[in-house]
């Protein structure tokens, strides 16, 4: 949680200690349950053993930079998913396959913080393609495939210096978008920070989607005021091909933000007709600007590359008239959810005492009758009351984001006030309210920002934990809640940890996508280089000082498992295959002292790791994965010999002939195609 003030968070704490607001007693356990409730809300949860949860959620790890992977209604996780941060455990961003998804213009970025997964959507209902999700500290969308669960994609935004309004999704997968939370100087460049108003800006990215494929090109960014642009959504049905931004420090300060940002009564939620943005770049109102960005895709064979963007097409509000409005909006603005229908703009003004909520309608008419009070930075500003639909009054405190169960109710999280606000979207009267442990950041409904809800449970998405659960010093897991929402009243039914810090979340039912998962990788078609499809053709070659182990592993054993003819400071890349061909039967492959990383690997794939031995001696390998019986004898040994010693190159396999291994340091095995490329990448 970065966007709150510690002072607030302060008072939420000591307002809720203090009973405010919130129906809990002094130690914040929900009170009045009865066993009865207690047996009906474990009986909603329990997912019996063997059986399958309805939903699967993919929770953003905020601070840890990857996807936790949970099932709803029983909070069980079923897999964390790498994405932005290195991950020892499998050698995501470690392996020479996959060290090239984590490449930016900035170097090598083996973390991220990353908040908004965001599903594929179709005819605005998620399709269960792909899921996206912003980095926000080095600015980059990745994109998951849901046929695998792993990532495929990240591409980095230029001109952008903080992630945050992003990758939010048009109704048809079109573009994701990606606003930056801090302004900069666009182009960078070295100015004075006193200079902030004269040189700063602030980007909007559109990010277009390929339908066929999911990959993503950056098709054009706006140069915008140098405000904090800080979420996003975008419009659907008749708002289709709006999108909004939320932007507060439209006082433009640069230094003590949370005093000077939020002096005016208003900032704005900033309109942009993409569109018509779109027709501006194709008339060639957009200039062309240099840039340098990575952009990097897993290969068909299991490859990652990255190739370098070069330029951007960048276009100005000035440039492109009726492509971007301000809405005024109370009082330094989070959240911005369009409903199931697309007609209303709900906000959350983290400082506000009532949640905006704005019409479509009325802001198309409101363009078309010029109401508008002026312009700020040549944007033209509308009318507040010519704009606003309603005002849900006295919510609770701290609204930052709103989801919809497709009944007709919104539902928004009170970070001040520990609680979730179910209010109606006809009369914007607060309907119920359920107390949460505590202070919600987002919280999330199945398909709950898409045009068809499925709107039978809420998760709220805490940011403190205290005493929720056993205590484990002085680091707590985060805290999510799961309350049925399928009545009049919403039920809390269960706590359940989450690792890292989600804060955004999406969930669709399991039966889109867990017919479609890939169980293994056809051995048959594996497309690396250096991949051994059988054990004939294991081999170790030596190139200088790089020597390259092409081994394979299957239950239970690798080949070859001893290997001679190793040097102090050779780069060692051992190339591992798992040549098995059934499901779930992985194998990993860790070396003593590596300082780099382990493996696992999944049946047919192929992935390279590297180790440079320090010095002499037998190390022995071994797989970490648990894989059969005789997984414990699934091992090995190198020799490590001094630098320049005569110890040949030796291995045990089928490839290894004494006789040609006679000249030694120039082996090369008869008939074995050596077109590898990983010791160069
Ligand atoms: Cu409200 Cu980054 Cu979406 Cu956290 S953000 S809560
Ligand atoms: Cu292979 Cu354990």
């Amino acid at each position: 949680m970065s966007v709150i003030p510690l002072l607030y968070r302060r008072t939420a704490t000591l307002a809720l200690l203090a009973g405010a607001a919130v129906t809990a007693n002094g130690c914040g356990r929900a009170s009045g349950a009865t066993l009865g409730d207690a047996r009906e809300a474990a009986t909603r949860v329990y997912v019996a053993p063997g059986k399958y949860d309805e939903f699967y959620a993919f929770m953003s790890g905020g601070f840890d930079g990857q996807i936790g992977v949970y099932g709803l209604p029983s909070g069980r996780l079923l897999k964390h998913v790498p994405v932005f941060s290195q991950n020892a455990e499998n050698g995501w961003g470690y392996s020479e396959q996959t060290k090239p998804m984590l490449q930016t213009s900035y170097g090598f970025v083996p973390w991220d913080d990353a908040h908004h997964p965001e599903l594929s959507q179709t005819a605005g209902v998620p399709d269960g393609r792909w899921l996206f999700i912003n980095g926000n500290n080095t600015p980059r969308i990745a994109r998951l495939d849901l046929t695998r669960f792993e990532t495929e994609e990240i591409i980095e935004i230029p001109n952008s210096a903080g992630n945050h309004s992003s990758p939010f999704m048009t109704e048809n997968s079109e573009y994701v978008v990606a606003g930056t939370r801090f302004s900069v100087p666009a182009p960078q460049k070295d100015v004075s920070i006193d200079d902030y108003k004269s040189a700063f800006s602030g980007t909007i990215s559109y990010i277009k989607v390929d339908s066929a494929t999911g990959h993503m090109t950056l098709a054009f960014q706006l140069r915008m005021p140098a405000f904090d642009y800080d979420l996003s959504h975008s419009g659907k049905g008749p708002s289709h091909g709006w999108s909004f931004f939320t932007s507060y420090n439209s006082e433009e300060g640069n230094s003590k933000l949370e005093v000077n940002a939020s002096q005016r009564d208003k900032d704005y939620i900033a309109a942009i007709n993409w569109k018509q943005a779109e027709q501006c770049v194709a008339q060639g109102k957009a200039t062309t600007e240099p840039a340098r960005y990575a952009h990097n895709l897993m290969g068909e064979d299991g490859i990652a590359r990255t190739e370098w963007g070069t330029s951007v097409k960048v276009l100005t509000p000035e440039a492109c008239p009726g492509m971007a409005y301000y809405l005024p909006t109370p009082k330094s603005p989070h959240g911005v959810d369009v409903d199931p229908s697309g007609e209303l703009i709900v906000a959350g003004g983290k400082l506000a005492t009532v949640i905006p909520v704005h019409s479509f309608s009325k802001m198309l008419k409101a363009i078309a009758d010029r109401a508008f009070t002026g312009e700020d930075h040549g944007i033209p500003v509308l009318k507040y009351e010519a704009t606003v639909a309603g005002e849900v009054q006295n919510p609770g405190l701290g609204p930052l984001h709103t989801e919809f169960d497709g009944q007709g109710h919104a539902y928004t999280s009170m970070f001040l006030s520990s609680e979730i606000v179910k209010w109606d979207l006809k009369t914007f009267k607060v309907l119920d309210r359920a107390p949460t442990y505590y202070s919600v950041g987002h919280l999330m409904i199945p398909g709950g920002d898409s045009r068809k809800p499925w709107g039978k449970y809420a998760v709220a998405l805490n940011k403190i934990t205290k005493d929720r659960y056993l205590p484990t010093g002085p680091e707590l897991a985060q805290s999510a809640q799961l309350y049925d929402i399928s009545g009049d009243r919403m039920k809390l039914l269960s706590d359940f940890p989450t690792i890292g810090e989600p804060h955004y979340a999406q969930a669709l039912p399991a039966s889109i996508i867990k017919d479609r998962q890939l169980k293994m990788y056809n051995l048959a078609t594996n497309a690396d280089p250096w991949a051994a499809k059988n054990e004939k053709s294991t081999r170790v070659e030596r190139k200088g000082n790089v020597v390259h182990v092409v081994m394979t592993s299957v239950r239970s054993h690798f080949m070859p498992d001893n290997i001679e003819g190793i040097q102090v400071g050779d780069s060692v890349y051992f190339h591992l295959t798992n040549l098995e061909q059934d499901w779930d039967v992985p194998h990993g492959f860790a070396v003593l002292g590596n300082t780099n990383a382990e493996l696992l690997l999944m049946p047919g794939q192929t992935r390279t790791l590297a180790w440079v031995p320090s010095r002499v001696g037998i190390y022995p390998f071994y797989c970490t994965d648990f894989c059969s019986a005789l997984h414990q004898e699934m091992q090995g040994y190198i020799r490590v010999s001094p630098k320049g010693a005569k110890v040949a190159l030796k291995w045990n396999s089928p490839s290894y002939h004494e006789v040609e291994n006679e000249h030694e340091g120039e082996h090369e095995v008869a008939g074995a195609a050596t077109t590898g490329e990983h010791g160069t990448r």
